[in-house]
């Protein structure tokens, strides 16, 4: 099967993968959901024009819209200019740039109106998270170009805690009065425990709300400020949403500790046994600040205090890269009242190491192989958490390096080597026969080739002879094509 080249190939590739929609492939985290960003609308599109034609618009995208992963600092870094809807074609093993694709009439555009819109993720592995951010085209952007990044103006941010995406699903952006027809919205997930982000691509097509923009009014001053999930090190603070706030300051002890726009901020780093004062003031769209809410105080546990709590159980077991021989396994921190110490890495049912980080990186696998993992957590005090939910991963094919025919080197029955650009395998033990002369070596490249006297052919082969192609009915050597009957003109 190796002439499966293109499209093709694609394909077969797209279709033994259908299993694994559910995220478990290599760097497979997040996508926009609503309104479909262009490679969700590719999974969608799946159902109405069928795989081979959603593969010849989509790419493999469709197989894994969770997959566009690039390094992160957009607009300073992050994918090069016309490589930006398809990450880099950053689809984890398979590069492609089918996303990048230009035209005015080449993308399925979502109705959408200009003002304050909704944008929803789905995460299928929710890591912790720095910020998202979300731009436009800018007025006057030419639909036929490469989308590059000095067409595009900066419309939202969302700043978040460091926590998990998880409780932070959907974001309100504001799309500028003055954008309407075909727009691209690009909206970019910032994780904060990789190098990398997730950049995907909206298609709109924006029509007028109709309404001038509201005066801003001032943010309301947030109430019911509350201290939960306390440890010797962290707490989290918790408020309700105050209105006309678009984000909020966070105050320790009167110095401002950080800016989120959701209601939640994990303050950490902080000493055991110790009291601090929490407030949280509204910031409103145009700068201007709430009237600080009241303080609350909150106390750090002492590590003095006995350990009679189990970790939460590590979530979100997940690969970040599979290879022919290795998984690299990530997962969710477990939390506890003093802290987590390490966790226990288990590969079917066997314990393989212990590592303080929520990463692992297994070695040394074999090739085709599925694997089952598990990890628990265990307290600063010895108290082992649940196992996580088993995470079944199976490695890639062998390595397809090509290995070059040398006529000094032993092959056995089965090995494969390249000679010329086509591939052979030996039938029997040999040393120094050239694969394209010699009948010990069977050619498996899919690939018509010239007919040789001296070498020997299995029925079913195609040769060419004199500018003609022939196929061998059964096995033959030595029979001339067009002179014997064992070849059939094609
Ligand atoms: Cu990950």
């Amino acid at each position: 099967m190796k002439k499966l080249v293109g499209l093709t190939m694609i394909a077969a590739v797209a279709l033994g993968s259908a299993g694994l929609l559910l995220g478990d492939e290599a760097n497979a985290h997040g996508y926009v959901e609503s309104p479909a960003s262009r490679g969700y609308q590719g999974v969608l599109d799946r159902n109405t024009l069928g795989w081979t034609e959603a593969l010849n618009k989509y790419g493999n995208v469709i197989t894994n819209p969770q997959s566009l992963e690039a390094p992160k600092g957009f607009p300073a870094q992050g994918p090069a200019d016309g490589r930006i809807a398809s990450a880099n074609g950053g689809l984890g093993q398979i590069g492609d740039y089918v996303l990048d694709s230009t035209g005015v009439d080449r993308w399925t555009k979502q109705p959408a109106k200009t003002g304050v819109n909704t944008f929803t993720w789905q995460y299928t592995a929710p890591h912790s998270t720095s910020k998202w951010h979300y731009y436009i085209t800018k007025n006057g952007w030419n639909p036929e170009k490469p989308l590059a990044r000095e067409n595009m103006q900066l419309i939202g941010e969302i700043k978040h805690d460091g926590s998990s995406a998880s409780n932070n699903k959907s974001h309100q952006v504001t799309i500028p009065s003055d954008h309407t027809g075909y727009h691209v919205v690009l909206a970019v997930w910032d994780v904060a425990d990789t190098p990398n982000a997730f950049y995907n691509v909206i298609d709109l097509n924006l029509t007028s709300d109709g309404t001038t923009p509201p005066e801003e009014a001032a943010p309301a001053k947030p109430t019911n400020l509350k201290i939960s999930a306390v440890t010797t090190s962290s707490l989290k603070l918790t408020w309700d949403t105050a209105a006309n706030a678009s984000e909020y300051n966070i105050y320790r002890d009167s110095k401002k500790i950080g800016t989120v726009s959701g209601t939640q901020f994990n303050d950490t780093n902080l000493a055991e046994n110790t009291t601090y004062s929490y407030q949280v003031e509204a910031v409103g769209k145009t700068g201007e600040v709430s009237e600080k809410s009241t303080a609350v105080k909150g106390t750090t546990q002492s590590s003095a205090v006995e350990d009679n709590e189990t970790p939460t159980a590590p979530t979100n077991l997940h690969s970040m890269e599979t290879t022919a021989t290795s998984v690299d396994l990530m997962w969710t921190k477990s939390t506890h009242f003093l802290g987590v110490k390490q966790y226990d890495v288990y590969r079917d049912g066997k314990k393989i190491t212990t590592t303080t980080a929520n990463r692992f990186k297994d070695t040394g696998l074999k090739a085709e192989t599925t694997y089952s993992y598990k990890v628990k957590a265990i307290s600063l005090g010895g108290n082992v958490s649940e196992e996580s939910t088993a995470f079944s991963v199976t490695t890639k094919e062998g390595s397809n390096q090509q290995t070059t025919w040398e006529a000094d080197k032993i092959y056995n029955a089965g090995d494969k080597v390249f000679y010329e650009g086509l591939e052979y395998e030996a039938k029997w033990w040999t040393k120094g026969n050239r694969p394209d002369q010699s009948d010990v070596w069977k050619l498996t490249s899919n690939q018509v080739v010239k007919w040789d006297t001296n070498k020997a052919y299995d029925g079913g082969t195609q040769v060419t002879y004199q500018g003609k192609t022939y196929q061998a009915k059964y096995w033959t050597k030595g029979d001339q094509p067009g002179a014997s009957s064992v070849w059939e003109i094609r």
